[in-house]
């Protein structure tokens, strides 16, 4: 086994006897089966492109596909496998079409086909090892394929949720066949992969404003919200991952029957959504924090629960058995929720929910906000100005990206807590559970904790950066604004990619780096952007304002 794509990865080294995420060999092996037949899939979807074929279906199938093979998201080889089969029939069908149009010689890969009488996990992990043997002449090109490999990953994941609220871009499409097909090209130098590692970022930005006006058309523009940690009496359900769209489907199925439902993770900024909370006040409050408590968060939590996205862990046998998963989301022994006329059904979450205990007490009331996006932070822009001009903020922090399990990432807890009191601080994903509940207090009625909302929402800080910058008149570099990021899993690198593609420098990345980048890379990285590894939170914060 080999798999070094998030920060967790086995001592910094990959993954190779077993995942730190609970993922095992076998696993493994099928996911990068699968992500090869994607690869063997893309020279023939962009051929059928060229020739004005349809394709959406084997776009949309592409990104799902890409999306299960993320950290933390399906652990079930026999959903890997069918989905091993869907991409070679679907490849298979295209060469037929394009066939009748004109005859072409495809390249080896596109006409791999795995042998389904033998172990699908050996094959991927024979290929795999192919890979890597080939790797060995030069690991600074590797490094860059992988780059673009997890990137692609993670842009893929935002293009499936574009989808999903159906907002679409067939370039996004397109580029994410090309890039998969790139990491079949032996002739790229080093510049030509950095290019197409910063045109993954490009469109990957296409990618998360597509998913923004997804979100923004359909539930409207996030607002400050006040939402509750405190569970209320009642039956509840949990739902956990960033799936909006999956969220209000279970909503609309709960109206009016006394179930109270709870955010868990990512979720927490679906409170800010005014067509959410207008529609159902049963949408109370938010439980727990980041994605690596949940084994504690939902054996506690006294309903059932949903995971509508990553991330998944292996779940405990304390709440599997009210566990259920949907979508690309996937444990073997969970109950995957079936699809009904395009929408989950959650009657089987319902009927459990009515039979488990709920919360019998009333708690001790506390509170986060959510819902500073784009549209609120951007709305109250002069004020914003006012208080920089006259000194009452000196500078802006963005303190965001995944959380995780090690201890080091303490960092971005003490680093907020240090924040002096006359800067802001955006948040935004799951990180911010470290610090969300801290009472920050205002600047002029600002809040000094902005939290923009999930990963999925980078757009919007990125919106809000872009929207200052234009507000001051000034290079977006020349903002009194420092990003602090912490990474984990391919959307991360993704979005690193799409700030490096904006030109913005001076990031400090943790709380390590990329296992998979060669030092030259990074250095590399380091020398265009000043892309810098996290130190400790005093000398990172000193450094930032005396800029
Ligand atoms: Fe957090 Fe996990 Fe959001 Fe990442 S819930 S680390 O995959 O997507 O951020
Ligand atoms: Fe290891 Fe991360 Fe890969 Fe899981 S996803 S096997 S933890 S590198």
């Amino acid at each position: 086994m080999f798999c070094e794509q998030c920060e967790q990865t086995a001592s910094g080294q990959g993954c190779h006897q077993w995942g730190a995420c609970g993922k095992s060999p076998a696993v493994n092996g099928v996911q990068d089966l699968l992500v090869y037949c994607l690869r063997s899939l893309a020279p023939v979807a962009l051929k059928a492109g060229e020739l004005g074929l349809s394709i959406l279906e084997v776009d949309r199938f592409t990104c799902e596909s890409l999306f299960t093979t993320m950290t933390n998201v399906n652990f079930d080889q026999r959903y890997f496998a069918n989905l091993i089969r869907h991409a070679i029939a679907l490849r298979e069908d295209l060469k037929v079409q394009i066939a009748q149009s004109t005859s072409i010689e495809w390249p080896e890969i596109a006409d791999y086909q795995p042998d389904f009488t033998e172990s699908l996990a050996e094959q991927g992990e024979n290929l795999t090892a192919r890979l890597l043997e080939s790797a060995k002449g030069n690991p600074d090109i590797f490094a860059l394929k992988l780059l673009v490999l997890y990137g692609a990953k993670g842009m893929a994941s935002y293009a499936f949720h574009a989808y999903e609220l159906g907002q679409e871009d067939p370039d996004i499409y397109q580029f994410c066949h090309q890039a998969l097909h790139a990491v079949d090209q032996d002739h790229l130098t080093l510049e030509e992969w950095v290019a197409l590692a910063l045109k993954i970022g490009e469109m990957n930005l296409k990618a998360m404003a597509c998913l923004d006006a997804g979100h923004t058309e359909t539930y409207g523009h996030p607002v400050p919200t006040t939402v509750p940690l405190n569970p209320r009496p009642g039956k509840a359900i949990l739902v956990s991952g960033h799936d909006i769209k999956q969220l209000a489907a279970l909503l609309e199925q709960t109206l009016d029957s006394g179930i109270t439902v709870y955010t868990h993770g990512e979720l927490l900024p679906a409170h800010g959504y005014p067509q959410l909370k207008e529609r159902y006040p049963h949408l109370y409050g938010h439980y727990g924090t980041a994605w690596q408590n949940q084994t504690r968060d939902f054996a506690k939590f006294p309903g059932p629960v949903v995971i509508t996205t990553n991330c998944l862990m292996p779940p405990h046998e304390t709440y599997e058995e009210h566990l259920y998963t949907v979508g690309p989301v996937g444990f073997p022994g969970i109950i995957h929720l079936p699809t009904l006329d395009d929408t989950v059904d959650y009657s089987l979450v319902i009927s459990r929910a009515k039979t488990m205990e709920g919360f019998t007490e009333e708690t001790e009331p506390r509170q986060v906000m959510t819902g500073f996006a784009r549209n609120a932070v951007l709305s109250v822009s002069e004020t914003i100005i006012d208080a920089v001009k006259q000194g009452q903020i000196r500078h802006f922090f963005l303190v965001g990206g995944c959380d995780g399990a090690k201890p080091d990432r303490n960092y971005y807890t003490e680093f907020v807590e240090k924040v002096p009191q006359d800067c802001v601080v955006l948040t935004l994903a799951c990180g911010k559970f470290r610090f969300f509940d801290r009472q920050l207090g205002t600047i002029g009625g600002i809040p000094r904790l902005l939290d923009v909302g999930q990963c999925n929402d980078a757009y919007s800080a990125i919106q809000i950066a872009l929207g200052l910058a234009n507000a001051f008149e000034m290079d977006v570099n020349e903002l009194p604004l420092s990003m602090v990021l912490s990474w984990y899993e391919q959307k991360a690198i993704a979005v690193l990619l799409t700030l490096l593609h904006l030109g913005i420098k001076d990031i400090r990345l943790g709380p390590t780096l990329p296992a998979f980048l060669t030092p030259n890379v990074f250095k590399l990285l380091s020398e265009t952007y000043n892309l810098q590894p996290i130190s400790t939170p005093e000398a990172d914060l000193a450094a930032c304002l005396a800029v």
